[in-house]
């Protein structure tokens, strides 16, 4: 065949291939879903909302709430976007090691923080609400959802998802990194099964006169809520780490006048961030979610050995980096720091996303879920409560014994 031919046969062929969209990237959301609205919500909407990709489920983690709320917010915000074909699942209830009450006791001798989170009681001033324990669902502004959480545990999902999709999933962690450092602790190639990890997470010295980081530049919440969950995660081989810190996040910022253009949308997604949304604050984990759909957002990253403090003591929680040139020898990650932003770029992408209308429903895995969890429910009454009575906690699972030596804690 004439070479001239053969390259006309040769673009024929390739022409159907072209003309297909991008199938959409495969995201597991993970997230402390406080709510109605805000940050938190809004954060994952961002994906929801976004054609480019296909959300396989939410895993909730307590954080800035609890969990058993976060569910319920989530739940209902999916239903007052249209999104019920998106599974929900209950994650972690409390961080791996670090404690409420020792928080509290260790007060006096490490000092106060402007945010505690779910644990408000330790700081009155920080909760809007008043504060309730883990397993009070106090009711919901926006209503309570008709809709359940799947009765699967965040670690399993995560890993069960990552195992039917290998290399495909990329995970967005958006809260306390509990649920990802247990399936990592669960599964040793969880890591590396995964497209990769974006988190919201650390600070290095942001330019801010914010009382949450003007004198502790290194302190920030999701790391410090578990400070453990981040050092595992932050050693694992993900194939990339991308890092949103709050040095870039204070740069962002939602305005009344984004609300209002929002709120002209006459979309279930826009009428239920102008109805619920009442914070005005960074869009730290707003911008964690665009810049996974449009890489282009983020203008300057810098690469940097990360890990967090595990010394008890008023730094135990914040955000350790090194350079390639002075890092130490135990097995820490390149991690992709973003730095710097196109604002503009990032703040048009985040409107139009919240205007938007809602994609159509996916086919969804509810049905076919495996009931991993038993009929003891532990998540869900303080009487059936693990932390409390280890006889209740489900069986993990019958993978053979191989499957539970992880090469990963050894450097724990
Ligand atoms: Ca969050």
């Amino acid at each position: 065949m004439p070479r001239i031919a053969l390259f006309f046969a040769l673009a024929a062929l390739s022409l159907p291939a072209l003309a297909q969209p991008a199938p959409p990237r495969l995201v597991l959301i993970d997230q402390d879903g406080s709510g109605p609205a805000g940050s938190n919500q809004m954060s994952m909407m961002v994906l929801l909302q976004s054609p480019a990709v296909k959300v396989l489920g939410i895993t909730m983690v307590t954080g800035n709430a609890w969990e058993p709320e976060e569910v319920q917010h989530t739940l209902r915000m999916l239903e007052l976007i249209h999104r019920t074909d998106v599974p929900v699942v209950p994650g972690a209830i409390f961080p791996l090691v670090r404690t409420q009450q020792e928080t509290l006791i260790e007060r006096p001798l490490t000092g106060t923080l402007p945010w505690y989170g779910a644990w408000g009681s330790l700081a009155d001033h920080t909760n809007v609400q008043p504060y309730h324990g883990p397993f009070v669902v106090p009711p919901l502004p926006e209503g309570s959802p008709a809709t359940k959480p799947l009765d699967e545990d965040a670690a399993h999902f995560l890993i069960r998802q990552v195992h039917a999709h290998p290399h495909q999933v990329t995970i967005y962690a958006a809260g306390p990194l509990t649920n990802i450092a247990l399936a990592l602790s669960i599964d040793p190639h969880f890591a590396e099964l995964t497209a990769g990890i974006a988190i919201m997470g650390g600070s290095f010295a942001p330019r801010t006169d914010d009382p949450e980081f003007a004198t502790h530049p290194r302190h920030e919440f999701n790391f410090w809520f578990d400070p453990e969950a981040a050092h595992i995660v932050l050693r694992a081989p993900f194939p990339r780490i991308d890092l949103t810190t709050v040095d870039i996040s204070v740069k962002t910022y939602f305005t009344q006048a984004m609300l209002a253009q929002i709120a002209a949308s006459p979309t279930p997604a826009a009428q239920y961030v102008a109805k619920y949304t009442h914070e005005f604050s960074y869009l730290w984990d707003e911008l964690a979610a665009a810049a996974l759909l449009d890489p282009a957002i983020i203008t300057k990253e810098e690469i940097l050995y990360i890990d967090v403090d595990t010394a008890r003591g008023p730094n135990y929680g914040d955000t350790l980096s090194w350079t390639a040139a002075n890092r130490p020898q135990f097995p820490l990650q390149p991690v992709h720091v973003q730095t710097d932003l196109d604002l503009p770029r990032f703040n048009a992408l985040f409107v139009h996303l919240m205007q938007s209308p809602p994609l159509p429903l996916m086919q969804t895995s509810r049905a076919s879920t495996p009931s991993s969890s038993t009929s003891c429910s532990p998540r869900r009454s303080p009487s059936c409560n693990p932390h409390r009575s280890p006889s209740c906690n489900p069986p993990l699972s019958n993978k053979p014994s191989s499957f539970w030596r992880n090469p990963l804690r050894s450097s724990f």
